[in-house]
């Protein structure tokens, strides 16, 4: 084992700088080339990453310390043969003595009109060969920009770098696209600045001599204008491996709308994994920095919010949101607004998802008498002006159901510790409307006959998709039944209506070649789908109301017992 102090590098011309986020604690372990702490000077934040793996053992500075080249910040513990030579921090001096290299804009001019040139922006020098990704274009064709302000954003693993506009001018042609990967030299913008404004033309980056210790950051290629540098690089101490530029957003006083949030690599990073956007979260740190933990406390905040009561019963689940998609890059879209019934049942959708232990168990009844009967009662029905289909006989069977298992016809108290028997028996039934799905409940299943319930169905599902439900005719269901027999479809799993402990999905019945013990007989089956909330139901009890249903189904003569 070897302790290792770790040493602020080379800033390539800043003096002095702030220690604004210390990421580690003692013990925690680190990576080669993770972030250790981040630093801030007036110009740029910058990740200082770890030049070997091993352990923190801790910081030799405190959030809010200034701190210049050559300071010592940090101790790690190296693992034997792994082990990296600790920097002496007079030859990190020594380093800092060396001039750097600078960082420019790089323009390139075109042939243009009188009174304006044209130039093309190019990456600058980006202090490695590696191509970064470009996260944000911050201006579109025909903006006027003014001299600093921001043209696009680009992140590498470790750093997120602003590249601002080395001109005034307006912006004749974006030469890239949102994720493109881009490197030193690589075009950004076409650009017509006016004659006054445009520097003379001259050679592309200004690079001086590098320290011999570490690589000077590679030259552009094509000619260009000498400007002000751009941002600072950081170079590597002498013995080890030359770290790439990390340069993060600069003016952050400028800072402010969403396409140009003030945070470092890491918090830009840690906001991206949880789906949370920068614009969003208030920042604590100086000047308005977003720091890791105005992240975590937003999130924290979010999920409070959305919380439901504290009770057992339902707890909510703290899981990470799905993160926000710009679907327009894949092709052409059109945001539709959800209707309230869509935007309810998709909340109660995910409530009971959610809250819900789920077990689905399938069955098939074979309903060939009942279709039967059920189609002799035609013109019977016709004289009373009503329709019976096989949805009137299954809310039948189920409320016979209901009552001979009476674990189906209960709920969990809100204490989660109890459990409430319902004595009534009331039977809601889902209604696919154009303005979404409801459910009417009819009530005292029980009690009334099938041409009873027949009525009823109609009046409800007429009302239901003509949207005249009254709340109270979709309240008080003991349990659920979906039906798509109409529609088609082998099976589904149905999502318990909360707090109902049951719910029956039926699908299209077919006939299919049953064997009967002698031969294969045509017989019309009806699948079924049982889910139910396992906190309230045990698997056996489900099985026998299952069981109990097919019977029913299958001889509708023990209905009337
Ligand atoms: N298998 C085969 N045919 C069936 C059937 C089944 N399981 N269930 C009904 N049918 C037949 C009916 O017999 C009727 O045909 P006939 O007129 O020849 O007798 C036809 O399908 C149409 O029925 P319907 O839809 O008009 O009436 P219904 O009583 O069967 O259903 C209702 C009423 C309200 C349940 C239904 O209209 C509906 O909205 N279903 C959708 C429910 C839903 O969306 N569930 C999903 C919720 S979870 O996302």
């Amino acid at each position: 084992m070897t302790i290792q102090t770790i040493v602020v590098p080379d800033l390539g011309g800043a003096e002095t700088v702030e220690v604004i986020e210390l990421g580690l604690s003692p013990g925690d372990s680190i990576e080669v080339e993770d972030s250790l702490l981040v630093l801030e000077s007036d110009k740029a934040t910058m990740d200082i990453p770890s030049p070997a793996s091993g352990a923190l053992v801790k910081y030799l500075v405190a959030e809010g310390a200034t701190v210049k080249v050559g300071d010592p910040i940090a101790e790690i513990e190296v693992a034997g043969e792994a082990a990296v030579e600790a920097p002496e921090v007079e030859e990190v001096e020594q380093v800092a003595h060396e001039p750097v290299a600078e960082v420019a804009i790089e323009t390139v001019p075109e042939p243009s009109p009188a009174g304006s040139t044209e130039r093309t922006i190019l990456v600058p020098d980006i202090g490695s060969d590696d191509k970064v990704e470009l996260i944000e274009i911050s201006v579109a064709v025909g903006d006027e920009v003014a001299e600093g302000d921001t043209l696009v954003v680009l992140e590498s693993d470790k750093a997120t770098m602003d590249v601002p506009s080395t001109h005034s001018g307006k912006v004749l042609k974006i030469l890239a696209a949102e994720g493109d990967k881009l490197g030193t030299g690589d075009a950004v913008a076409l650009f017509e600045v006016t004659a006054e404004a445009a520097p003379v033309a001259a050679p592309a980056v200004k690079s001086e001599p590098a320290a011999t210790t570490a690589p000077a950051a590679p030259k552009a290629a094509a000619p260009a204008t000498p400007v002000e540098p751009a941002a600072d690089a950081i170079q590597s101490a002498p013995g080890q491996p030359a770290q790439p530029a990390a340069i993060a957003a600069v003016e952050p006083a400028a800072l402010s709308d969403s396409a140009q949030v003030y945070a470092g690599p890491a918090v830009r990073l840690i906001a991206r994994e949880l789906g949370v956007a920068l614009s969003e979260v208030p920042g604590s740190g100086p000047r308005g920095r977003i720091l890791k933990d105005d992240v975590s406390n937003f999130v924290k905040q979010v999920m409070k919010n959305k919380a439901e009561p504290a009770v057992a019963v339902s707890g909510g689940s703290g899981i990470p949101a799905v993160p926000a998609i710009d679907f327009s890059q894949f092709g052409k879209i059109e945001e539709l607004p959800m209707s309230k019934i869509q935007k309810l049942t998709a909340a109660n959708m995910q409530r009971n998802w959610l809250n819900v232990p789920h077990v689905t168990q399938f069955d098939d009844a074979d309903i060939t008498e009942l279709e039967a009967f059920r189609k002799g009662l035609k013109a019977e029905g016709e004289k009373r002006g009503i329709r019976v289909t096989p949805v009137a006989f299954l809310i039948k069977a189920i409320g016979a159901a209901l009552e001979a298992n009476p674990e189906f016809n209960r709920s969990l108290a809100a204490d989660g510790q109890n459990l409430i028997q319902k004595h009534y028996c009331h039977v809601g039934m889902a209604v696919d409307t154009p303005r979404g799905l409801v459910v009417p409940v009819i009530r005292d299943v029980n009690e009334k006959g099938i041409w009873e319930i027949s009525a009823e169905i109609s009046l409800l599902a007429g009302k239901a998709r003509d949207g005249k439900l009254k709340p109270a005719e979709m309240q008080g269901g003991c349990f659920t039944l979906s039906s798509l027999g109409a529609i088609g479809g082998n099976g589904f799993t149905p999502i318990v209506n909360a707090p109902e402990v049951g719910i029956l999905g039926v699908s299209k019945s077919q006939m299919k070649p049953v064997w009967d013990g002698a031969e294969f007989v045509p017989r019309l089956l009806l699948p079924m789908a049982l889910s139910y909330d396992h906190r309230a139901i045990n698997g056996g009890d489900a099985g026998r109301f299952m069981t109990h249903l097919v019977k029913l189904l299958s001889d509708i003569r023990y209905l009337a017992l």
